[in-house]
């Protein structure tokens, strides 16, 4: 199970150096450079075609990852779309058993049959990883659903892209969750783009926060490149929905540095608004606040770094070592019933 801080606040004061104590910054540290690493390590695994198949990765937006692993609870729900190795990681699913999976091994998160678009696990409250756009989100609107059935205190982060945002299923799930007051936390990551088409390009409000007022949702816009705003967001309407008054919806806007997925040469975007972005790295930002500020020192960040590097290293070795699943496994862990009448040929 991910290890969560909940983010200690040292001070809240706005022009305090720093808000929150070292550990919540090494673990920011933590989570976002591995996710970025293990990306880096795959594509490059791809590029040698040991991985196949579709790739989208998440790299620039960690910064929501690494507010994943502090501002919400271990038994809080996640689903997500196919973007997801990051929210993934961030949960606490291993970076071997990912990297598995991603090369379509029998020891990956779901033994080979999911591969990039599908890591799931029960143990680590991390409902996917779905390929088909805005699926997730009466999904996620269900889950919350069963949440408040149960009794529970739990909360369902439901993500999705800005391309979802105009989808029916949104609009309906939005109101059912209003309507029963659901413990659903919706995030909508705004990367600006749906593969080659921008937000712009879509609808004449911009600004994908405003849905929620349709509904009386509690909604707000956050800025995505920086873990301190995603953590505080996610602690505001954690709170809200942990006290009993139903949704909230973050618009969190943010950008991917690579294209789509990884046959995009994304030519619908300029070079100076991407390098404008690499400016706000947030990988590279909080190593340098961290070290500036004296949260830690340069030596202890380089450890985690060098730390991470082994650990992804070990990762692709235990990838390369494993087995593909059996062609006899082909039929197996479709249904939670074992005996479902399903068509097998
Ligand atoms: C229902 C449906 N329509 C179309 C597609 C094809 N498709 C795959 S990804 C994508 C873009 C989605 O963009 P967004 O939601 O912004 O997510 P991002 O890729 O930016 O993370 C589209 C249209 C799909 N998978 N499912
Ligand atoms: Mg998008």
């Amino acid at each position: 199970m991910a290890e969560v801080l909940e983010g200690k606040k040292v001070s809240d004061k706005k022009n305090a150096v720093h808000k929150y104590d070292k550990a919540t910054y090494l673990k920011w540290l933590e989570v976002m450079y591995r996710v970025r690493r293990f990306e880096e390590r795959g594509l490059f695994a791809y590029s040698q075609q040991k991985i196949r198949g579709f790739f989208h990765v998440y790299i620039g937006q960690e910064a929501i990852a690494g507010a994943l692993a502090t501002g919400i609870r271990p038994e809080d729900k996640i689903v997500t779309a196919y973007r997801q190795h990051g929210i993934a990681l961030s949960r606490g699913l291993s970076s071997s058993s990912c990297m598995a999976e991603l090369y379509g091994k029998e020891t990956g998160c779901v033994k080979g049959k999911g591969g990039s678009m599908h890591f799931f696990s029960a143990e680590h409250n991390y409902f996917g990883g779905n390929g088909i756009v805005g699926a997730q989100i009466p999904i996620g609107t269900g889950i919350g659903f069963a949440e408040k059935y149960k009794g529970t205190d739990n909360l369902c982060i439901t993500m999705f892209g800005d391309g979802a945002a105009r989808q029916g299923a949104l609009y309906e799930s939005f109101n059912m969750a209003m309507t029963w007051q659901l413990p659903v936390l919706y995030i909508c990551e705004n990367n600006m783009y749906a593969m080659g088409t921008s937000v712009k390009r879509t609808s004449n409000v911009h600004d994908l926060f405003k849905i929620g007022a349709a509904f009386d949702m509690p909604s707000e816009s956050v800025d995505g490149m920086n873990p301190e705003s995603v953590h505080e967001a996610f602690q505001r309407a954690a709170d809200h929905i942990r006290s009993g008054k139903g949704p909230y919806y973050l618009e969190i806007k943010t950008y991917r540095y690579r294209g789509h997925s990884v046959s995009d040469p994304a030519k619908y975007r300029t070079k100076e608004e991407l390098d404008n972005y690499k400016e706000k790295d947030p990988v590279l930002v909080i190593q340098e606040k961290i070290v500036n500020q004296k949260i830690a020192t340069q030596a202890e960040v380089d450890e985690i770094i060098e730390a991470i590097n082994n650990e992804i290293e070990l990762a692709m070795e235990f990838a390369e070592n494993s087995s593909y699943p059996l062609p006899s496994e082909l039929y197996e862990d479709n249904y939670t019933q074992k005996d479902y009448p399903y068509i097998t040929d």
